[in-house]
């Protein structure tokens, strides 16, 4: 059986955080969506681990990972990740394998996605992307020009000029969409045929690669990148990533059965941020956003941009939940909010007077909603010291218990700082 982790909110709920501790006893890692745009932390002791697109069991010496057909890769940054996370002490050996059917990220993908990126800006609508040419990448994927691993790494007659061929072709249609931008495709070319023989070792099947791994009744950790209100059909469309980051992307991303998922971890940070642009109806553009960013060291990982801050938005984390159905829940960096007097939390929104009976579809009116909050008194108190939930203060049990009610999932565990250690589990 597969557990597995995902985003409730906008992304950087601290997943990394809960996967590295359940891969204590996990034998297998997967991730199924996404590529480095995402940008996981770990924490283990003096160490800081940052994973883009590599799965974060890699943490463990003793869990195998695996990136899933549905993740979009650039090899390039996936070597420059392996080193630096090998520099850092980790020996990933034989522990490491890529979907043969997994797409692949070229440089070119990546300037279109800056080069799109501009295009919307004139008119003020620019998505805020990672420019790691990710949407670029399930564009061609979904519109059957992709490139995937196995084509690069074939070793059927004639495979390599059917790869430069595909490689030319599919410049040549973004040079006439976009105009000619300073892109060497013979130089791209030179370059993957070294990759190709670098990234051979790694590449599994991975339908057969998870079959086997169920069947042996290994333990098995899903990673979910990104997060639900970025998932393309569910999130706030436009401004969303192009993978489904939902429980959706899961199956389609490994090929494994629905049956074969057990518990779905659904982190929820207490309170909200969200990277680039698009709708955030509990975003506090005020001294409230300001402390939240600073003292929860809201950076994105992969960009190092600031993140939007605001006050946890449970009409979100409950749609969530309809479409995720997390069997409980981590609640993360509740230390954040230590010092704050009043907390502020969304129990619903109004759209001209009107209570909205579900999460709008429309950005025009997300934009417009007026949001009802409930307050709670903080507990003005340090958490990173608590050891146990029981000792948590009585107001920020009080929270945690009024999210588990008005969402109807358990609260599992509590996050009270960035280390390893500091991970309460409700029993
Ligand atoms: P993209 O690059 O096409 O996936 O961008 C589309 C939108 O998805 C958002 N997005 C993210 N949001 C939060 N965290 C992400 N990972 C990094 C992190 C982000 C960073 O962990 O901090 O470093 O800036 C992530 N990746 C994509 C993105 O902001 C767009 O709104
Ligand atoms: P992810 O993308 O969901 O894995 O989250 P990120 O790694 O992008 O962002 C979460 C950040 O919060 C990281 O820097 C984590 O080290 C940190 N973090 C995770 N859990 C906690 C927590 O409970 N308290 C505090 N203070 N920091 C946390
Ligand atoms: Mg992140």
């Amino acid at each position: 059986m597969a557990d597995v982790v995902l985003g409730a909110q906008w992304g950087d709920e601290g997943k990394g955080k809960l996967v590295d501790i359940l891969c204590d006893d996990i034998e297998v890692c997967a991730r199924c969506q996404g590529g480095n745009n995402a940008g996981h932390t770990i924490v283990v002791g003096d160490k800081k681990y940052d994973f883009h697109m590599l799965p974060s069991g890699l943490v463990n010496p003793k869990c195998v990972n695996l990136v899933g057909s549905g993740v979009v890769v650039h090899i390039p940054s996936f070597f420059e990740e392996l080193s630096k996370i090998e520099e850092q002490g980790l020996d990933c050996k034989n522990r490491l394998f890529l979907s043969s059917r997994a797409h692949l990220v070229f440089d070119f993908h990546q300037r279109v996605d800056k080069l799109r990126e501009a295009e919307l800006s004139t008119n003020k609508k620019s998505i805020g992307t990672t420019g790691k040419g990710i949407g670029p990448t399930y564009a061609t994927k979904v519109s059957r020009s992709g490139i995937r691993v196995h084509h690069l790494v074939s070793d059927e007659p004639n495979s390599w000029n059917e790869f430069e061929t595909r490689l030319r072709r599919l410049v040549d249609t973004r040079f006439k969409r976009y105009g000619e931008f300073d892109f060497d495709v013979e130089a791209e070319i030179a370059k993957y045929k070294d990759l190709r023989e670098k990234i051979k070792p790694f590449v599994v099947d991975s339908v057969q690669f998870m079959h086997e791994a169920l069947e042996k009744k290994k333990k098995i950790l899903i990673e979910g990148a990104n997060a639900l209100m970025l998932d393309i059909d569910f999130g706030t469309y436009p401004y969303v990533t192009s993978s489904n980051t939902g429980i959706g992307g899961v199956l389609t991303g490994l090929g494994i059965p629905p049956q074969s998922i057990k518990n779905i971890y659904g982190v929820v940070k207490a309170y909200t941020t969200r990277v680039g642009e698009g709708p955030f109806p509990t975003e506090q553009l005020n001294e409230v956003g300001e402390k939240l960013q600073d003292i929860g060291h809201e950076y994105g990982v992969t960009t190092g941009r600031k993140r939007r801050c605001g006050w946890l938005d449970l009409v979100v984390v409950k749609y969530s939940c309809l479409i995720n159905g997390y069997t409980s829940l981590n609640i993360t960096k509740l230390d954040v909010l230590d010092t704050f007097k009043e907390i502020k939390v969304a129990v619903g929104y109004s759209y001209k007077g009107k209570k909205l009976e579900s999460f709008p579809e429309d950005l025009y009116v997300l934009e417009k909603v007026d949001v009802d909050y409930v307050t709670f008194p903080g507990w003005n108190q340090d958490i990173t010291t608590v050891k146990t939930y029981d000792a948590l203060p009585e107001n920020a049990k009080k929270y945690l218990k009024f999210i588990e009610d008005f969402l109807g999932v358990p609260v599992q565990w509590v996050g009270t700082g960035p280390g390893r250690d500091s991970m309460l589990e409700k029993r």
